[in-house]
């Protein structure tokens, strides 16, 4: 195959109920989509949802837009591949920026799927019907504001609600969500915040009571060995988001015991080709993994479902429904969960159509690259 026409499409979508993590709030998103054409005329659509601000990673939507233009497409068009991974190779070289190369990775993967005549989750190796979707729900004002979220996503039958933490609101509102809700799986996520000391060692311990499924990243993003100590002191299981960029980080992770779990972001993985190796490592090495959002719109949403139905996903996924995030997706039908079930479409490529009338009217800026079909 040959891609032979690349469009870009910088588009914002406001959320539908503000998002505060330990770093920032936000209240609309822009991400970058990636429209690939080949020969036949065929299309492919992929996904960037790099943040607009380098506070999760470095990467921001300035930075991918520039190393797309600048490394990524030339490499791209016009280069013969048979699989993803052969495309992919066409940036290998280029040393991080895996939000930008997961946009491009993930359009191929929809292109291939959709040239092969199956499912994108089919052809990624997926095997189930559907997927367990959980909720991420951020810093709220007050506890009463956020027992009434998680009150709102438990009876719409959501499988595992995640609770973002900072210093200040972690030990209260854990407390107060345990009581209310004694049975229902719940986990943290401190977003890399907190600083490694003993202070936080004994935090950390006393979130141990609750019960809690794992807590997610408590560390700075490069601090394998802080896991590694704090994990040995903790029944509670961490799991890596942040840590994890590549599959080196994956050994780092497991020799150090840094951690019992991992999320799985396509986006901050570098997209779905490295995502599947991920899976296939840390099946064979026992860690399980669940498929970790960056608010994607449709099409990332899309990949992450398609991904979450590979055998290793055995934790409940940051695949919530479309209308948690927006009031309307970019894809049709949208995503939607059944009592925290999300299906996972057997149509060909992305199994949903790409509403490009909507992307355009939700486009601040648009550029074409190679042949235009
Ligand atoms: O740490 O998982 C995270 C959103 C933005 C940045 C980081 C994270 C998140 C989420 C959202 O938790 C998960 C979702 O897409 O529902
Ligand atoms: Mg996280």
């Amino acid at each position: 195959m040959k891609v032979v026409g690349v469009s870009l499409y910088v588009t914002r979508l406001p959320l539908v109920h503000g998002f505060e993590t330990s770093s920032h709030r936000k209240t609309h998103l822009d991400h970058i989509l990636v429209r690939f054409t080949d020969e036949s005329g065929l299309e492919g659509w992929g996904e960037i949802a790099s943040p607009s601000s380098p506070f999760y990673s470095s990467e921001t939507v300035d930075t991918a837009q520039l190393i797309a233009t600048k490394y990524i497409i030339p490499a791209v068009i016009g280069h013969e591949w048979e699989t993803p991974d052969q495309l992919a190779t066409t940036w290998a070289r280029v040393r991080g920026h895996e939000f930008a190369k997961a946009g491009f990775d993930m359009a191929a993967w929809s292109l291939y799927s959709a040239s092969r005549g199956e499912s994108l989750a089919a052809t990624l190796g997926g095997v189930r019907e559907s997927v367990a979707a959980g909720v991420s729900l951020g810093i709220e004002t007050s506890i009463d504001a956020l027992l009434t979220e998680v009150t709102r996503h438990v009876d719409a039958g959501y499988r595992r609600v995640k609770l973002k933490i900072k210093q200040g609101w972690d030990v209260e509102p854990v407390r107060a969500v345990r009581a209310a809700f004694p049975d229902q799986d719940v986990h943290v996520d401190a977003n890399g915040i907190y600083d490694d000391t003993d202070e936080t060692t004994e935090l950390m311990r006393s979130l141990d009571q609750f019960g809690l499924s794992m807590i997610e990243q408590p560390y700075g993003p490069r601090n394998f060995a802080a896991h590694a100590q704090l994990q040995s002191r903790l029944q509670t299981p961490i799991c890596l988001d942040e840590a994890v960029v590549d599959l080196d980080d994956i050994g780092t992770m497991i020799a150090l015991e840094a951690g019992r779990i991992l999320n799985i972001k396509v986006s901050r993985m570098g997209g779905l080709t490295v995502a599947v190796a991920a899976h296939n490592i840390t099946r064979d090495a026992g860690i399980p993994v669940w498929c970790g959002g960056m608010h994607e719109f449709g099409i990332g949403r899309a990949a992450n479902v398609a991904l979450s139905s590979l055998p290793g996903f055995t934790y409940p996924s940051d695949v919530s429904a479309s209308d948690k995030y927006y009031e309307r997706d970019i894809i049709d039908p949208p995503v939607t969960a059944d009592r925290g079930m999300v299906r996972v479409p057997t149509d060909v490529g992305l199994g949903h159509t790409v509403l490009t009338d909507w992307i355009l009217q939700n486009t601040i800026s648009h550029e074409h690259f190679g042949e235009s079909r």
